[in-house]
């Protein structure tokens, strides 16, 4: 049989990489074919989270950064410093989190989704036209923002005019100056070119990327033991790989930035310039608690325990 699994970036960035190691652990070890398709060739993220559900495909790689009405509840991952900077305390985090291992996937199955697994795809870093060092800088800054309302109320409580777009358009939209800003991490702003159309990059260390893997729920169900065995290997052997893939990632990313663009800015904030994100996004966790009531409060209060239990 061929599974067919979709992603949002191209085949040799980070979800690219997972999705090939899934693969060749599937091939390796059944009789089944993953087929894949990167970014753009299905459409949209929306799109390919439709055919998932429809179970046109059967593998979909999905960050809550477009599942924010689907999964209300994911859009934790945008509450502002909630998520350790070392890769390796996160790691472990993903690895061992019980609000990622056990609650998240009885959410994602209310939805007909089989949650695979999360995983981080590195510190978000904002690329922008002027420099910016302080919540003020963003004033009147249109801000490109995936299409989810609490990574709205975040760029809004950091003093941006947050603009929901789907990937497709962040490019030219930072082009002809529609938008003025966007955030993603330093792989992704070095192999998609954010840099040509941007002129500073300011690290706050607010966020990491994550993003989901998950299959067809009906499609997971309906396979053999052995069959989901496999599928469950796949993935472990691709997340180990993916988070040693990543490792010193983010510096590479940006010597290659500087190579390209040797009069790009990179700016590290220091503790006391983030303290004042730090104190605007503390709105946003409340926010998030009212956008998803009990069942929001326990997923963040596992979430917390969970790190309280990796960075002790
Ligand atoms: O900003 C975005 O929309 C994209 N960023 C990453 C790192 N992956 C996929 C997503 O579409």
């Amino acid at each position: 049989e061929t599974w067919r699994y979709a992603f949002e970036e191209a085949i040799d960035e980070v979800q690219g990489v997972f999705a090939q190691k899934f693969k060749e652990e599937v091939e390796a070890n059944s009789d089944h074919t993953v087929q894949l398709f990167p970014y753009g060739t299905l459409g949209e993220s929306a799109d390919t989270m439709e055919q998932a559900q429809a179970g046109i495909l059967q593998f979909v790689d999905q960050s809550p950064g477009f599942t924010g009405s689907l999964i209300p509840e994911a859009q934790v991952f945008f509450v502002p410093y909630l998520l350790p900077q070392d890769t390796e305390t996160l790691g472990e985090f993903f690895r061992t989190s019980k609000a990622i291992n056990e609650m998240f996937p009885e959410l994602y199955a209310e939805q007909g989704l089989e949650l695979l697994t999360m995983f981080p795809e590195g510190e978000v870093c904002m690329t922008t036209q002027e420099p910016v060092s302080s919540p003020e800088d963003l004033n009147e800054v249109k801000f490109r923002v995936m299409t989810n309302p609490l990574l709205v109320e975040s760029y809004k409580s950091f003093g941006a005019t947050p603009t929901p777009l789907p990937w497709g358009e962040v490019y030219g939209a930072l082009q002809t100056g529609i938008i003025q800003g966007q955030e993603n991490p330093m792989f992704f702003i070095e192999s998609t070119k954010m840099y040509e159309v941007t002129e500073v990059i300011t690290c706050a260390g607010h966020n990491n990327f994550t993003t989901a893997v998950m299959a067809n729920k009906d499609f997971y169900d309906g396979l053999s033991e052995d069959d989901q065995q496999v599928i469950q290997n796949a993935t472990e052997v691709a997340f180990d790989h993916i988070i040693d893939y990543q490792k010193g990632l983010h510096d590479e990313s940006i010597e290659k930035i500087t190579a390209a663009k040797p009069d790009m800015q990179v700016n590290v904030l220091s503790e006391e310039e983030r303290q004042p994100f730090v104190d605007a996004g503390e709105q946003v966790e409340a926010t998030f608690l009212e956008m998803t009531g009990d069942g929001g409060q326990r997923i963040l209060d596992q979430l917390k325990a969970d790190l309280d239990a990796v960075t002790d």
